[in-house]
């Protein structure tokens, strides 16, 4: 249901000018300026590297083993599982996709705990949390200076009541990263008629400050940048939540447009809300419809088999980068995939897949609806995080402002088998021998064990290379196959049919597009 809306709009960016950024602390440039010749943002050297039909087969694979990972990226995959808590006013009116026009007052939570939260998610694993600070209908989870469809509208709290300042406050003492999705689509802006308003796109002055402005006496730190009506909307609110509730550790952008007219559209300024957030929140990573991660190609939090952070891209206009292949595309990035995409693609980018999906069928909470199994929710576990991706995993809290008790539950559950799936690693302290020139990871276990998981993984700051790879047991005088892998990445986690017992064990890359190197060979037994 939802996919169609996350398609991007690619064709309806035409670029003319670009985004000119500047701040009273970083000296003015002020006024657009034509770079026809810059890459979108995140498709610099060496995280994008241009390709062109002129490119061979050879020479896409070699640019491919070139690319690199920001370390912005590197600290985002590090984080593994992730959450996303989808509250607003569609958790009272039990729709999924709001109109914009709902009387604020329906916010009700009546027990809002953000502490219960945050140990729910710590507890569960999760290293990161992301907001709905605004879904599509344009309702604010802050008391926002640029709309009256907020929390202040409510008698929730007296009109005083701020989700945001509760939610990031909560997670900070627990340890757990800041993530806001701000939704691009808003209901409420267009029956404002700002948004898909026609309006020019124009230099602004951000923040655009308001009558009475309590921030006017500080003197804010100030850039103009090119936006529409909406696009300047978008700019004022993203300000408001970097410097009043930061630092912010993601800013999760979906592409879908709102429910418009189909003779109407709004081209999102991306280059300038990108522009924005890399100067107020320099370690924030974008996705998915931003530069830094890729949605995955569907809701269930289900990655490829072989799934690549290294993607062919075009370049969509106003500074975005959006798929050369299909988003659902079964391979975004093998030899055979990069040759297809030769012909529409501008670069290769770094571009890993984040997996989300719903612990529920709904992304807000709807009374009836039951959380998923701790067997589906493992089985997610190894084909998202095992499969060189990030787990995004949407918890809802419900009507009282709580997650409800039986996914609590469900998340500890889900964590304490991930655990009993890996419990310790057979190889930790054995010193493994690496033969880089060979390709190959050795260890000795001392003595025989029987493994059944294998969790592999490339070191990612030298990109990611490994197309094949052989995992051997030495029987008798023999190294035997046990199982075999096309793409590592950052994390390969392999459940074997039956477990396999043996003392000494090897990672032989049997194929890579350059020299690979191995962060982790890790033998387990699990315990289920
Ligand atoms: C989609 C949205 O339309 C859904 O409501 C939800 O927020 C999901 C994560 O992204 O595209």
């Amino acid at each position: 249901m939802t996919v169609s809306r996350r398609l991007f709009m690619a064709a309806a960016a035409a670029v003319t000018t670009s985004a000119a950024v500047s701040s009273t602390a970083l000296a003015a440039t002020a006024g657009p300026t034509t770079r026809p010749t810059r890459p979108p943002t995140g498709a610099e050297p060496p995280h994008g590297i241009r390709i062109g039909p002129d490119d061979t087969p050879a020479s896409l694979v070699a640019k491919a083993a070139r690319v690199r990972p920001t370390a912005r990226q590197i600290a985002w995959q590090k984080l593994e599982q992730t959450a996303f808590l989808h509250f607003g006013v569609n958790t009272f009116t039990g729709l999924e996709w709001g109109t914009g026009d709902e009387d604020p007052d329906v916010f009700q939570p009546s027990a809002l705990d953000t502490d219960q939260w945050a140990r729910a998610l710590r507890d569960g694993g999760f290293r990161l949390a992301i907001l709905t600070v605004k879904h599509h209908d344009g309702f604010v989870l802050y008391p926002s200076r640029y709309t009256d469809h907020s929390v202040k509208s409510s008698s929730w709290q007296g009109g005083k009541g701020d989700v945001l300042r509760a939610f990031t406050g909560s997670l900070r003492r627990h340890g757990i990263k800041v993530g806001v999705y701000i939704s691009p689509a808003d209901e409420n802006q267009y029956l404002d008629g700002v948004y898909a308003n026609g309006s020019e796109r124009a230099p602004r002055t951000i923040p655009t400050l308001v009558p009475g402005d309590d921030r006017s006496g500080s003197r804010p730190r100030s850039f103009t940048l090119d936006a529409t009506d909406y696009g300047a909307h978008m700019l004022n609110q993203l300000y408001e939540v970097l410097t009043e509730y930061g630092p912010v550790d993601e800013v999760w952008f979906d592409g879908a447009q709102g429910r418009i007219p189909p003779d109407k559209v709004e081209t999102y300024d991306w280059d300038s809300w990108y522009a924005l957030i890399r100067a107020l929140a320099p370690d924030a990573t974008m996705a998915v419809r931003g530069p830094d991660v890729r949605w995955v190609g569907n809701e269930g939090g289900l990655a490829r088999e072989n799934e690549w952070s290294v993607v062919p891209v075009k370049d969509s206009g106003n500074g975005s980068i959006d798929y050369a292949l299909r988003y659902d595309a079964p391979d975004q990035g093998s030899r055979e995939a990069l040759a297809e995409a030769r012909s529409v693609a501008q670069y290769l980018q770094w571009w890993p897949a984040e997996c989300d999906v719903s612990i529920r069928p709904g992304w807000f909470y709807h009374e009836g609806q039951q959380p998923k199994s701790v067997e589906q929710l493992t089985d997610i576990w190894f084909r998202s995080v095992g499969r060189n991706s990030v787990l995004l995993l949407n918890i809802p809290p419900d009507e009282r402002g709580l997650l409800p008790d039986a996914d609590v539950v469900r998340l500890r559950e889900f964590r304490e088998r991930v655990r009993r799936e890996l419990p310790k690693d057979l190889a930790h302290g054995r010193h493994p021998s690496h033969d880089r020139a060979a390709g190959t990871v050795a260890v000795d276990l001392g003595r025989a064990r029987e493994v059944d998981r294998i969790r592999i993984a490339e070191d990612i700051r030298h990109g990611q290379q490994v197309e094949n790879a052989v995992v051997e047991a030495r029987v008798g005088e023999r190294w035997e196959t046990v199982t075999e892998v096309d793409t590592v990445g950052a994390s390969r986690v392999l459940r074997l049919g039956a477990p396999v017992t043996a003392r000494r064990w090897r990672l032989r890359v049997t194929r890579s597009r350059a020299g690979a190197r191995i962060a982790e060979f890790g033998l387990y037994r699990s315990e289920v």
